[in-house]
């Protein structure tokens, strides 16, 4: 039986795990809800709760009689699954590294999901606190090769696609330095490469954000 991965048709809190999932090349199965008011009648009216989840929310994840909520930890189960846990070692920093940029992640959805005519002041805070939070993580993963030193973790999809956006959002931000070298590091590892340059490569079409966002990072606007 496949992972089944469920989230919205849109790249949000469920991209990190998908972008796992292809680089492992798993039999896995895309199970994505369209963002129509069918899809979303249907997400909410028949399928959430009767998952068997114990705090149904998307993404989900289902393996068998393992079935897990929240996106962090269903990326680090997808993680610890495929051999991309890290080190007893190295646990401590890949904590570490998870929560900050999970933590940019959350103030940069607050950004985008306010009110228009909070958005501007937002928008203006966040730019002028990235440069530190970016040099911070510029200086963690170093050479790298990855986030946590030489072996590939979870950590990196997070990083790979959050980082990935907000230089989508503020590509100024990310014209040289650890930084955009680490973005394209990890894009040319192999099956991901394959995904990223693919005719129908879902990044093309999909919002990264919900529609209804102020800044929903829709690629046909951009
Ligand atoms: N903390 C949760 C947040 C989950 C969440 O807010 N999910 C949103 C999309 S990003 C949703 O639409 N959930 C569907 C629902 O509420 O049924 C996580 O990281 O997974």
């Amino acid at each position: 039986m496949p992972v089944v991965l469920g989230y919205w048709g849109l790249r949000g809190y469920g991209e990190p795990s998908r972008l796992l999932l292809r680089y492992t090349e798993a039999d896995w199965e895309d199970a994505v809800i369209p963002l129509t008011q069918e899809g979303m009648d249907h997400w909410f009216k028949e399928k959430k709760y009767n998952l068997g989840l114990d705090f149904p929310n998307l993404p989900y994840v289902i393996d068998g009689d393992i079935k897990l909520t929240q996106s962090v930890a269903v990326l680090r189960y997808l993680g610890r699954k495929f051999g991309l846990a890290p080190s007893e070692a190295d646990m401590g920093r890949a904590d570490v590294f998870e929560q900050v940029i999970s933590d940019l992640r959350v103030g940069f959805n607050k950004m985008c999901y306010s009110s228009p005519d909070k958005y501007e002041g937002l928008k203006t805070e966040f730019l002028e606190k990235l440069p530190k939070k970016l040099e911070e993580i510029a200086n963690f993963i170093g050479d790298g090769p990855y986030a946590v030193g030489e072996k590939l973790t979870y950590v990196d999809f997070l990083a790979l696609e959050y980082l990935d956006v907000i230089a989508t959002f503020t590509p100024d931000h990310f014209k040289s330095g650890s930084i955009p070298d680490y973005i394209q590091r990890m894009k040319d590892l192999p099956a991901l490469k394959k995904f990223y340059e693919s005719e129908d490569c879902t990044h093309k079409s999909y919002y990264i954000n919900g529609p209804m966002a102020t800044w929903n990072g829709n690629p046909k606007k951009e």
